[in-house]
């Protein structure tokens, strides 16, 4: 299930390492999912990537999910896709992947995380919990409090998404999010392995720290 760290792949943020060496760091530092986001990636492209990506996560027991494509997806055995709200609906998309594989969807307000989760989503993004520069049409930013309202609307995972760096995870985690998507906060060091174990700590921080506040 998704929980924990979910990291995001994006090229314009590499700093001259390949997606072998982000993703072998990333497994390293104790990711729970990986996603594959390249918005101008060819399908060949895509599909070259998401072979690599399901060789490493699999051998590693992490979830791995592709965004938008659900074509690419089932032809790399991903364990599930990402759709936004302009991708095909969630039942559209069920259909070709089967029961089994995740479906979760990017949702911004209450409304849009409850019809997510009626349509049949296995999980939901929800942000941008902060403001982000990484995505160029982002909403106005959710925060913690936007977090915390739709933690109480839904039953499936909730996925904190946008602008989030190391120092928020405790505090997100204590609000609801069953996991942390990240693109930036993973990427932007040298040190990718420690980043990912310092995000991972802090996460568990504010899990237990949820459990207490009971
Ligand atoms: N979706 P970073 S924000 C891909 O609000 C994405 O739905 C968002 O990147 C949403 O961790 C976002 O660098 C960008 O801010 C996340």
């Amino acid at each position: 299930m998704i929980c924990g760290l979910y990291a995001i792949t994006d090229a314009r943020f590499y700093r001259g390492r390949t997606l072998e060496e982000v993703a072998r760091a990333w497994i390293a530092g104790g990711v729970c999912c990986i996603q594959l986001r390249e918005k101008d990636m060819t399908g060949r492209g895509l599909w070259e990537a998401g072979r690599l990506l399901r060789d490493l996560t699999r051998e590693a027991g992490v979830l791995f999910i592709v965004n938008d494509r659900v074509d690419v997806a089932v032809a790399v055995d991903a364990d599930g896709v990402h759709l936004g709200q302009e991708d095909l609906p969630v039942e559209a998309a069920r259909k070709i992947l089967g029961p089994d594989r995740l479906i979760g969807v990017s949702t911004h307000n209450v409304e849009e995380a409850v019809a997510a989760e009626r349509a049949g989503a296995d999980y939901i993004g929800f942000g941008p919990v902060k403001p982000t520069a990484t995505k160029a049409d982002t909403r106005p930013a959710v925060g913690v409090e936007g977090l915390r309202a739709v933690r109480r609307a839904v039953r499936v995972p909730v996925v904190a998404i946008g602008g989030i760096q190391v120092e928020d995870a405790e505090d997100l985690a204590s609000a609801g999010a069953d996991a942390l998507a990240v693109i930036r906060g993973l990427l932007d060091t040298d040190d990718i392995v420690g980043r990912t174990r310092e995000f991972v700590h802090n996460f568990q921080r504010g899990l237990a720290r949820r459990g207490e506040v009971g």
